[in-house]
């Protein structure tokens, strides 16, 4: 009995060392314990019957088992430790980010051709030390016409076919009731220019029902069309190139007297005529005059101690020549392909 139990002992611990070093895994492990270790297991079993030899044979039987016992218990551990080891290694590697992976590029924004447009406008005029005034875009009928020397039967109102909106207000027709504010608020001498947004019941390739003008005023003490040459031409050789002609044409404005249209040589052609031009060589780039004597009246300005000059330009269609566009609406539709050419 002693002979077969040591026997057993002996080939029950080959058995299990060989199995342990074949275990691939935590799981197997675990299986492996419960065959040699566990409750019914081979272990366990040989320790049970332990009480079945005699007390002279126990001791060396019970020595050879408990020390099977001990070498199984320290080999599964180390292994156990081995193996959870290798496992949190392999899950690691296989959630591990590629950092070499690129990026996706965000596209970098830029300021619209508008706003380009009418900063460069702005800066040549804070150049000459004219300063920015804003407005409301509705205004009332008082502001926007009345007061600009356009009573409701005037002729001049056709001329900027005007949106009404609730409550006797209206979208302002040209940035001209901001000088009328500015100079109920403020007494002259007074430069300054007027950028924003205006609105016209107006709708083709070079008309659009909202567009952009920059209006500008000078009053002063013995301000005259010299005054008003001399900015103007400046702003347009600043504006298209020092080389470009420019020239004075008589026109006519409701609140400017005299009044001027201001042209400059064709930037297509440079002056020998085009569709452009419409074979004139010239382009009309922007109005002006000298302020009407009741226009500075319904502001209280007096006419004996101050004079002074107003303009005003499409911002849409400064872009479009300076651009070369030919149709307002590629302004308004945010397509990349226009965009990002400036
Ligand atoms: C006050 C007095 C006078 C502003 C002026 C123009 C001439 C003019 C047009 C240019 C193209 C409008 O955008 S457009 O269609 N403007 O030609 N504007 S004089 O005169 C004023 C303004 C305010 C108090």
């Amino acid at each position: 009995m002693k002979d077969r139990l040591l026997q057993e002992i002996a080939v029950l611990r080959r058995e299990a060392e060989a199995e342990l070093a074949a275990v691939p895994d935590t799981s197997a492990a675990e299986a492996c314990r419960v065959k040699y270790l566990g409750r019914q297991g081979l272990v366990t079993s040989i320790l049970k019957s332990l009480k079945d030899l005699s007390p002279e044979e126990r001791p060396e039987v019970g020595r050879e088992i408990n020390i099977a016992k001990e070498i199984l218990e320290s080999k599964l551990a180390d292994l156990r430790e081995r193996l959870k080891h290798a496992e949190l290694e392999r899950s690691v590697a296989a959630q591990r980010l590629d950092i070499t992976l690129p990026g996706r590029r965000t596209k970098r924004g830029k300021r619209h051709p508008l706003r380009q447009t009418t900063r460069e406008i702005l800066q040549i005029f804070t150049d000459m030390g004219f300063s920015v005034h804003r407005g409301p875009e509705i205004e009332t009928d008082y502001y926007n016409f009345e007061a600009l020397g356009v009573p409701a039967d005037h002729p001049a109102r056709d001329m900027q076919d005007t949106f009404y909106v609730e409550g006797g207000y209206l979208l302002r027709t040209h940035t001209s009731p901001v000088q009328i504010h500015v100079m109920e608020n403020q007494r002259p001498p007074i430069c300054a220019v007027f950028p924003g947004a205006v609105y016209r019941r107006d709708n083709d390739v070079s008309h659009s029902p909202m567009f952009h003008q920059v209006e500008g005023l000078m009053v002063d003490r013995n301000i005259s069309m010299r005054d008003l040459k001399g900015v103007l031409s400046t702003f347009c050789h600043r504006m298209f190139g020092s080389g470009v002609g420019v020239r004075f044409r008589p026109s006519y404005f409701p609140f400017t007297e005299p009044s001027a249209e201001v042209d400059i040589q064709c930037v297509i052609c440079g002056g020998s005529g085009c569709r452009v031009c419409k074979q004139s060589g010239w382009l009309e780039i922007l109005g002006c005059g000298m302020v009407d004597p009741v226009v500075f009246e319904k502001v209280k300005v007096d006419t004996k101690k101050w004079s002074g000059f107003a303009f005003g330009m499409g911002v849409e269609r400064i872009a479009m020549l300076k651009y070369a566009i030919n149709d307002i609406r590629l302004f308004y539709e945010n397509d990349m392909r226009f965009l990002e050419q400036f």
